[in-house]
């Protein structure tokens, strides 16, 4: 055999080159530890509350409720995890403790728990049968204890912080490892305590005496993430809201020591000296606790996935809650919004398109092919594209070989290095031209931007600002299916028809004679101009796919532009007759019952019924229960036409449509007799008559 020395010596040392000159980049900043590495890469898990709220119909219970309201005669731990699980998430974080301070596993340090509850005769244990639900499941488990307890006579005083972190050794040692623990920061305030029944205010800074709170809590579970918001730094932080969104712009950090303010919590801080991630939290309903009221108010998949983004999609994690019925269940109706929403997931981020593209770099560490542009897309967690030292812009290209159709970009860091990126552009080649389909500032462990389809051949993500040399340890790219929802369909008091699909790419058609639009119907392109009575049809259509909603129908009387609510002079009456079904409109306080709502309809009509739709949102004042309907034709002489009550309006506030003998009247006198609060606040969300 013959070498060729001089040949072989340069293909060794281009080897050489290659491989082993970059060393890898040095840390930049603060970095996240082990256990915060691992929760982020949970991304998702749930929150259940349940509690003797949750027999109470209340938010917060007082610490007063009676023990014997405890029994979940269906209670099914395994229905919860089965149901996180096939949902996609990891994790889930009991309400061990509410404030009211009832615990749902047996303390041996208080009398307020199940142990004295009827349910399994007392002998039952939420927790443990959620711990071992969740072994089942492959699931890791999390604790919710509240520090404020209403419950408890020692609140306020040094023997509650005893109380409380014998509660947590228990907590912390009985039930396996716990991945994470949640301490609420409604903290102090009006309380049973133990029959006191008085306001306790503490300082919620200096009071848990956090740090030795915090040192037996790692001592006891090493493995374990704090959640934490007030006092000393946990190793989470709230993002300032609990609608479910966090700050575009998201920094990992904030300083250890000092006041954390709102922009801090929302948005991180560039600048701080600690990793503190985001924990994005959210209820799947309007409350955290099961209320049968909003049963009917469960998120949609939209909704739901505009969270997603807004969460996992900007370097949190999201923390989903699922309230437990009485009977110890999932209601239903979020079990088929959580799966909805899983399958959602799973179909756009089924086919990463960049994952069979070839990929280049505008600058690539060492000119070595450990860190280039191809380890984006090696689909490994522990290899990334990095550039030289000194480089913080830098472009990245994938070439598809083909045009390729997508709508989203999803980006992470190498966050073990650090938090570097602080700007980036997404470009695609149409046409031979780079066209700008998004920007956004910071990456963090996850980002994902949404943008309006595009066919392109390429894809450039260019890092236009970046506190160091930029680390990407993956990139995809995606083609999102347009969500199917019906649309919704209302009518403003001018006649003007307007439509809304779930997802704003898609296309609208819609008729306006009942018949069943389909893509061959009139294309909706903006709020349409409408009298008299008609019914509206209509779809989202996903062009791409050929793909269309179910058809949302509404029909709707005469317009209501001609209408004058009297008595008033509030402008926002005018919320009555919108025709937006979530603007309210409340009748001035100091009236008491009956309260009349009169209203001009602007000329003399045949009238045969009306409609009532009450407020939508669940701390409502008042909704009306009681009522009397009255026309007439000049305002001074009324006629009663109806009267009743409107059944179980307070738990399903839907729309209540009633019938009378055909009256002609120009005028109508709405007058309400009582309300689900049993005071005098009266309050409506839109008013309609029926006419012949
Ligand atoms: C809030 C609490 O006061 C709510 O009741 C709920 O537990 C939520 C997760 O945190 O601030």
């Amino acid at each position: 055999m013959k070498y060729h020395l001089p040949g072989l010596i340069l293909i060794i040392c281009a080897i050489c080159l290659s491989c082993n000159k970059a060393e890898p980049p040095e840390p930049f900043g603060p970095v996240p530890s082990e256990n915060q590495m691992r929760w982020q890469e949970m991304e998702y898990y749930a929150f259940v509350h349940f509690s003797l709220n949750t027999y109470t119909d209340q938010a917060w219970g007082y610490g007063n409720e009676d023990v014997n309201l405890f029994n979940p005669t269906e209670l099914d731990c395994r229905q919860w995890a089965r149901i996180c699980k096939e949902a996609g998430m990891k994790g889930i974080i009991i309400t061990a403790k509410h404030h009211c301070g009832f615990c749902l596993w047996p303390s041996e340090y208080t009398a307020y728990s199940v142990k004295n509850a009827p349910w399994r005769d007392g002998k039952g244990d939420v927790v443990r049968e959620l711990a071992d639900a969740c072994n089942e499941y492959g699931l890791q488990m999390g604790i919710y204890l509240s520090p404020w307890d209403r419950n408890h006579p020692d609140y306020g005083n040094p023997e509650y912080i005893t109380y409380f972190r014998n509660q947590l050794s228990e907590l912390l040692t009985q039930y396996g490892p716990i991945f994470e623990v949640w301490f609420d920061g409604a903290n102090g305030g009006s309380g049973w305590y133990g029959g006191a029944d008085e306001t306790r205010i503490i300082d919620r800074t200096t009071y848990y005496d956090w740090s030795n709170t915090y040192r037996l809590i790692r001592q006891l579970q090493p493995d374990i993430v704090i959640w934490n918001d007030g006092g000393d730094r946990g190793d989470l932080r709230w993002v300032g809201t609990e609608a479910g969104l966090v700050g575009e712009t998201n920094w990992s950090l904030l300083n250890a020591k000092g006041q954390v303010d709102w922009a801090m919590l929302h948005y991180g801080l560039e600048s701080g000296d600690s990793w503190v991630p985001a924990e994005v939290n959210t209820s799947i309903r309007p409350e955290w606790f099961y209320h049968p009221g909003e049963d009917a108010m469960v998120k949609s998949v939209p909704q739901l996935m505009e969270t997603y983004y807004h969460s996992i999609g900007r370097n949190g994690t999201l923390l989903l809650n699922l309230p437990i019925m009485p009977n110890g269940l999932i209601h239903e109706n979020d079990e088929k919004a959580v799966h909805g929403f899983a399958r959602a997931v799973r179909e756009t981020f089924a086919v990463n398109l960049a994952g069979n593209g070839k990929a280049e770099a505008s600058n690539v560490r060492g000119d070595s092919r450990k860190f280039g542009a191809a380890r984006a897309i090696d689909s490994k967690t522990g290899t990334y594209w990095a550039t030289d030292d000194e480089v913080t812009n830098a472009s990245w290209t994938v070439d598809f070989g083909n045009p390729a159709t997508f709508n989203r970009i999803l980006v992470q860091e190498y966050i073990r290095l650090g938090q570097r990126v602080k700007a980036f552009t997404v470009e695609a080649l149409v046409d031979g031209n780079w066209n700008e389909v998004a920007s956004a500032t910071t990456i963090g462990y996850k980002r994902i931007l949404r943008f309006p389809t595009v066919e392109a051949t390429q894809l450039r993500l260019t890092i236009t600002g970046s506190k160091s040399s930029p680390v990407i340890s993956n990139i995809g790219v995606f083609n999102a299916p347009q969500i199917m929802d019906p649309p919704s369909v209302i009518r403003n008091q001018s006649g003007e028809i307007i439509i809304t699909p779930a997802d704003k790419e898609s296309e609208v058609y819609y008729t306006l004679d009942g018949s069943t639009p389909t893509s061959g119907s009139k294309k909706y392109t903006g709020p349409v101009h409408t009298t008299g009575k008609l019914e509206v049809g209509a779809i989202a259509f996903d062009p791409s796919r050929g793909k269309s909603s179910p058809v949302s129908r509404e029909a709707f009387d005469l317009p209501r532009k001609d209408w004058k609510i009297l008595g008033t002079d509030d402008v926002e009456a005018s919320a009555i007759i919108d025709g937006n079904p979530s603007s309210a409109w409340y009748q001035a306080g100091e009236k008491t019952m009956p309260v009349d709502l009169v209203i001009d309809l602007g000329m003399e009509l045949y009238l045969c019924g009306f409609r009532y739709f009450p407020d939508q949102s669940l701390w409502n004042p008042g909704i009306i229960t009681h009522y009397q309907f009255f026309v007439s034709g000049n305002n001074k002489s009324w006629k009663l036409v109806d009267q009743g009550e409107f059944s179980n309006i307070r738990n399903n506030p839907l729309w209540q449509t009633r019938k009378f003998d055909r009256e002609q009247a120009r005028y109508i006198r709405f007058r309400a007799l009582g309300n689900t609060q049993g005071n005098n606040r009266t309050g409506y969300a839109e008013i309609e008559v029926i006419t012949e």
